[in-house]
C-alpha cells in the first residue's frame, strides 16, 4: 500500500507539475501578442556567396520559415508565424501583387487571434506598398513593413535586428492606430513619409517630415503621430477594391521629348504623373502634351523629381486654368499610389486634390 500510495502520490505530483509548467507556457504565450509574418521576399530573404557580399548577392532566397527559425529571439516576445505571399525582388512587384497582399493583410487582421502583422519587403519599392496598404487597410492593429540592405549572410547584416524590431513594433499595443509602419535601423518611419533615399547603405530610409520614432531593444520611443489620414480614417477600403487603374509617370528634365508623354497618353491610362524639376516645373514645349492627355479624358498630376518640399497650386503653372491636380509633398511612385486609389471612387478633378491634400 505505502508504495502503491507512494506512486500515486508521485504520479499526482508529477502530473502537478507538469500542468503547472503547461498552464506557465499557456499563461507566457496568451500574455505574449500573436504576431504574423508574411513575407514577399527582398534582400531580408537574400544570399550572398561570401560573407563579403554585402551588395552582390541574390535577393528573394529564403523561405519566412527560414528567417523564423533564424532568430529564436522571436520566440521571446511573441508567437510567431510565417505565410509566404511571394518571393520576388520588390522592383518586380505588380498591381495584382498589391492587391493579393492587401487583401490577405486585411482578411488576418480581423482574426482575433492576430494582434500584429509583420510585412517583410525588398527595399526598393517597400515605399509603395506601405503607403499602399496605409491607404486601403481597416484596422488599428499595428501593420509593420520591415526590410534590409544587406542580406542575412553578409558581415553585419541589418536584416536580424530589422526583423526583431519589427515583430516588437507589431506586438506593441502603443504602434496601434499609427497607420503602416516601417522598422529599418532602429526606426519607425510612417509608411506615408517614408522613402528610400540612399541606394547602398543601411540608413537608406528616412521621412522629410521625420520618423515617428524609435524602437530600441524592444521597447518604442515615440516623439510624433501621423497627421494625414489613414487606415480607419481612410474613405478607401481594400476589401471593395478588385482593380487598380492604370497610371503611369513621366519625368522632366533638360532636353526631354514628348515621346513617353504621348505613348503614355495613347496607352489607354487614367493619370499621368509628371515628376517634374523644381517644384513640379513643365517645360514649355512639353505643356501642350500635357494638356492633350488631359483633354483625352486622362488626369495630369504635377509632382516633382525633387524629393524633398511639396508641389504648389497654381505656382509653377497654372492648375486650375489646365484642370490639372498637384501631388503636394508625394514624390512621382507615391503620388501614383495614391492616383491609383483615388480613382477607384472619382475622377472629379476637385476631389482628387481633396484626396492629395488629406492623405
Ligand atoms: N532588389 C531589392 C528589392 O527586392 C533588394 C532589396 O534591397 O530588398 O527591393
Amino acid at each position: 500500500m505505502r508504495i502503491q500510495f507512494g506512486i500515486e502520490k508521485f504520479i499526482a505530483g508529477t502530473a502537478f507539475a507538469a500542468l503547472s509548467v503547461l498552464g506557465a507556457t499557456a499563461h507566457a504565450q496568451m500574455a505574449k501578442p500573436n504576431v504574423v509574418i508574411l513575407a514577399t521576399g527582398g534582400t531580408i530573404a537574400g544570399a550572398g556567396a561570401s560573407a563579403l557580399n554585402s551588395a552582390t548577392y541574390a535577393a528573394a532566397k529564403v523561405g519566412v520559415d527560414k528567417l523564423i527559425a533564424g532568430l529564436p529571439e522571436l520566440a521571446n516576445i511573441a508567437n510567431v508565424r510565417g505565410e509566404q505571399v511571394f518571393q520576388v525582388a520588390s522592383e518586380s512587384l505588380t498591381n495584382a501583387n498589391l492587391l493579393t497582399l492587401a487583401k490577405r493583410v486585411s482578411a488576418l487582421s480581423k482574426q482575433a487571434d492576430v494582434d500584429g502583422i509583420v510585412i517583410t519587403h525588398g527595399t526598393d519599392t517597400v515605399e509603395e506598398t506601405a503607403y499602399f496598404l496605409t491607404l486601403v487597410e481597416h484596422t488599428n492593429k499595428p501593420i509593420v513593413m520591415v526590410a534590409s540592405m544587406r542580406p542575412g549572410t553578409a558581415l553585419s547584416a541589418d536584416g536580424a535586428l530589422n526583423l526583431f524590431d519589427a515583430v516588437s513594433v507589431a506586438g506593441s499595443k502603443d504602434a496601434m492606430g499609427k497607420g503602416v509602419l516601417l522598422t529599418m535601423n532602429d526606426t519607425i518611419d510612417s509608411g506615408r513619409d517614408v522613402s528610400k533615399n540612399v541606394n547602398i547603405k543601411t540608413n537608406a530610409f528616412s521621412s522629410q517630415w521625420g520618423p515617428l520614432g524609435m524602437v530600441v531593444e524592444g521597447k518604442n520611443y515615440w516623439f510624433r503621430a501621423p497627421v494625414k489620414r489613414h487606415t480607419m480614417n481612410s474613405e478607401f477600403d481594400i476589401d471593395k477594391i478588385d482593380a487598380l487603374p492604370n497610371v503611369e509617370i513621366a519625368m522632366g528634365y533638360e532636353g526631354v521629348a514628348p515621346t513617353a508623354i504621348e505613348a503614355l497618353g495613347k496607352s489607354g491610362i487614367k493619370a499621368l504623373i509628371h515628376g517634374g524639376p523644381g517644384n513640379g516645373s513643365v517645360a514649355d514645349r512639353i505643356v501642350p502634351y500635357l494638356q492633350k492627355v488631359r483633354a483625352d479624358g486622362a488626369i495630369v498630376i504635377r509632382s516633382a523629381r525633387v524629393p524633398d518640399g511639396f508641389v504648389l497650386r497654381n505656382a509653377e503653372q497654372p492648375d486650375d486654368k489646365y484642370d490639372w491636380v498637384v501631388a503636394h509633398d508625394l514624390r512621382p511612385q507615391k503620388a501614383r499610389i495614391l492616383a491609383m486609389v483615388a480613382l477607384t471612387k472619382t475622377s472629379d478633378t476637385k476631389e482628387l486634390q481633396r484626396i492629395f491634400w488629406e492623405y
